[in-house]
């Protein structure tokens, strides 16, 4: 198998980030955007195919979650693609020369080192809580979007726990600091979890509709029909209250919020099976499907902004 259909360690997708940047020194730039609570760096690439920059932007974070190992694989699959198939496949081509791609591998790199190490199940990052004694806050609940309301926890054991206040974490903190600095340009906002292959958009924190609806929906739905019809996978789709649950404090209504209209959340492989232990053996198809999807959806916003 290639590098690429395998998981990788912490240490190896850092050597991985630095020798994609070093391999292609005209397209990829790493951004230094803040740092772990344990202090390991949080590394940015921007992928930028042209001379003159794109004033058009999107950005794709994996690894929020620790446990959702396939989720970090994506980025670094999506970064591979995009470099060896720019000038070759039309829609990657037409995405990359009109837009700027930044790219956060790994949200939660404590988190995400200790599902090596220590416990496979971890899902939230490594802030020691003094009160309690319990590690982690959930820093997909730790956004301020709702913060902290229903479908989150304010107990520092909990798996949903939504942290001491809004970005309280500096992973989140540093995310929403990118964001809003980049919040002009930047058009499109994809994070990627695991699993149960579901396609979701704002809002997760409230049950009400999100003003662009409409839109989201039909690109979400384009995106599922074509997963289905060329790789024969079911996801499911919609708005993510309605869709799973209620869960304030994410990202994807953060940025929404920002006012980044296109706003993503995306759930791979598989459907409870292996769950978050996904076979390495299907990295591929998992990455190619959700690959699909960012197409569709990524084409789609071009069309429309
Ligand atoms: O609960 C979550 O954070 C996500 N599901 S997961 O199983 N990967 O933990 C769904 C996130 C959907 N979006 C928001 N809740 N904002
Ligand atoms: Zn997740």
């Amino acid at each position: 198998s290639s590098f690429y259909e395998r998981y990788h360690s912490l240490e190896d997708i850092y050597y991985w980030i630095n020798r994609t940047a070093h391999d292609f020194p005209n397209t990829v730039k790493v951004i230094l955007i803040g740092s772990s609570y344990e202090k390991r760096p949080l590394y940015v690439l921007k992928l930028s195919m042209n001379d003159n920059p794109n004033k058009k932007a999107m950005w794709l974070d994996c690894g929020i979650h620790a446990r959702e190992w396939v989720s970090p694989a994506f980025c670094l699959w999506f970064v591979h693609y995009s470099l060896s198939f720019h000038q070759q496949n039309v829609d990657i081509t037409n995405i990359l020369d009109n837009m700027d791609v930044y790219i956060l591998p790994v949200m939660n790199p404590d988190g995400y080192k200790y599902t090596w190490t220590t416990n496979r199940m971890w899902r939230k990052n490594r802030s020691i809580s003094k009160s309690s004694g319990c590690f982690g806050a959930d820093l997909n609940r730790n956004f301020d979007a709702n913060w902290c309301t229903e479908g989150a926890s304010s107990n520092p054991c909990s798996e949903i726990y939504c942290g001491a206040f809004p970005e309280s974490e500096p992973e989140s903190q540093a995310v929403a600091n990118f964001l809003r600095s980049h919040k002009d340009s930047i058009q499109l906002y994809l994070t990627i979890h695991s699993y149960s292959q579901m396609l979701l958009f704002p809002y997760s924190y409230t049950l009400e509709e999100s003003d662009n609806h409409n839109d989201l929906l039909e690109m979400a739905q384009e995106a599922a029909q074509k997963i289905r019809r060329y790789y024969r996978n079911i996801y499911r789709y919609g708005a993510g209250a309605k869709t799973i649950y209620l869960a304030p404090g994410g990202s994807d209504d953060w940025a929404y919020n920002l006012g980044i209209k296109y706003s993503f959340t995306f759930e791979l492989q598989d459907r409870g099976r292996y769950g978050f232990l996904l076979p390495p053996s299907q990295i591929s198809s998992a990455c190619n499907e959700a690959l699909l999807a960012t197409k569709v959806i990524a084409l789609k916003v071009l069309e429309k902004t």
